[in-house]
């Protein structure tokens, strides 16, 4: 067993998924590094002190430099708002360290651009945290696809939906609300939701080569959290946009923060000649699956449980029949990250491929303000 010393920067929702997954990794996978939870860093010195406590970490630092240069760091783990993953990064690869950061990778393509060419120069290995692929329904799509099961594909069709925004009260930016500080985030649901599922696309269905996308702002003003002055609202509330796959299939997207009574709803369906696939986050163990080179009488959409020892990941977990949930996609993720160290063959998305995600929703976010097609310009 070898060690592997991580630095998590920032602890939020995502420094506690992440923190969580190391903690299980080597419980559940057979793998020969052992997660060793280092350094949690953070500039609050007080709440960094209470997560490292409650999370088991050994030190706390709350200059985030002096963690990635840390002589007892091996992997940096970024969870910190998408305006500071680039710095991050690239100061992470300069120090030759391993990184895996929370997606977007960056706030566009420019920003994202830098931080491939840096972990690619300094050869670290690297993932940005995609973690619905690693779902085992979705793990079970993407199978059943490379089997050849769904045959030509003609449409993608994905949605991810909240409602926690609907309020003109809920203030921008400062802890937790950064989300809605288009500085801090970059974008709104573009960035934040649909990055899932453009990432989560191509992975099952291939490039998206063009896009026209509808976005809007709902709330023009809210009070900033920070500053404590109404300010305007530069992030998209909602957005809505039709994809061209490289393939020939067509894409219907759409992700908004205003759709009432819903928290998480994701949902994907791919209808090709030979089958139908389709998912809903809010029941995660199942995969439908309509095949049509069934015998015609027994024909029809049928539920797959994925709950059995040969479906993907599940024969780390427990016996047939019995879920395990949300936390497990980032367990799942980690444990591909050091399985791919330990095979030579990284784990997918790394940076470079986290690129083409970003590319679609800058072309996304162009194609809104110019209103047009834009072309992604995402690498065939
Ligand atoms: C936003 O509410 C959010 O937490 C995203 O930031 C996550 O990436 C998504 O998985 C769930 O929703």
């Amino acid at each position: 067993m070898k060690d592997l010393r991580i630095a998590v920067i920032g602890y939020g929702f995502m420094g506690r998924t992440h923190s969580n997954a190391y903690k299980r990794l080597t419980d559940f996978f057979p793998v020969q590094h052992r997660p060793v939870l280092q350094v949690a860093c953070a500039r609050n010195e007080g709440k960094v002190k209470a997560f490292a406590d409650n999370w088991g970490y050994e030190r706390i630092e709350t200059d985030w430099r002096k963690a990635v240069t840390a002589p007892d760091v091996d992997l940096v783990d970024i969870c910190t708002p998408n305006d500071s993953h680039q710095e991050i990064a690239i100061a992470a690869a300069k120090a030759g360290k391993m990184i895996v950061c929370e997606k977007p990778l960056a706030r566009t393509v420019e920003e994202s651009l830098p931080m491939v060419e840096a972990v690619e120069k300094a050869g670290v290995a690297n993932m940005v945290w995609f973690n619905y692929r690693r779902v085992l329904a979705i793990a079970l799509a993407k199978q059943l696809i490379d089997e050849g099961r769904i045959g030509k594909p003609y449409h993608y069709r994905a949605t991810f939906l909240q409602d926690w925004t609907i309020s003109a009260d809920v203030p921008q930016g400062g802890a937790a609300l950064w989300r809605l500080d288009v500085n801090a985030a970059g974008s709104g649901v573009t960035g934040d939701l649909l990055a899932h599922n453009i990432d989560t696309a191509m992975w099952l269905n291939g490039p998206i080569t063009r896009v026209v996308a509808r976005t809007e702002t709902f709330v023009k003003e809210r009070m900033h959290q920070l500053t404590g002055k109404v300010e305007p609202v530069g992030i998209d509330d909602a957005c809505l946009f039709i994809a061209e796959f490289q393939n020939g299939s067509l894409g219907l997207f759409e992700s908004t923060r205003y759709a009432r009574g819903h928290k998480a709803l994701k949902t994907l369906e791919l209808n090709g000649a030979e089958g139908s696939l389709a998912f809903d986050l809010e029941e995660m163990e199942y995969l439908d699956y309509f095949d049509y080179n069934s015998e015609s009488h027994v024909r029809g959409w049928r539920r797959i449980h994925v709950t059995n020892g040969e479906h993907p990941y599940m024969n780390r977990y427990w016996v047939p029949g019995l879920v395990i949930g949300y936390e497990h996609t980032f367990l799942n993720a980690i444990a591909d990250f050091v399985m791919g160290l330990e095979s030579g063959k990284p784990a997918q998305p790394d940076f470079r491929n986290a690129l083409q995600t970003q590319r679609v929703c800058d072309a996304i976010l162009k194609s809104a303000r110019e209103e047009r097609w834009v072309e992604t310009g995402v690498e065939l």
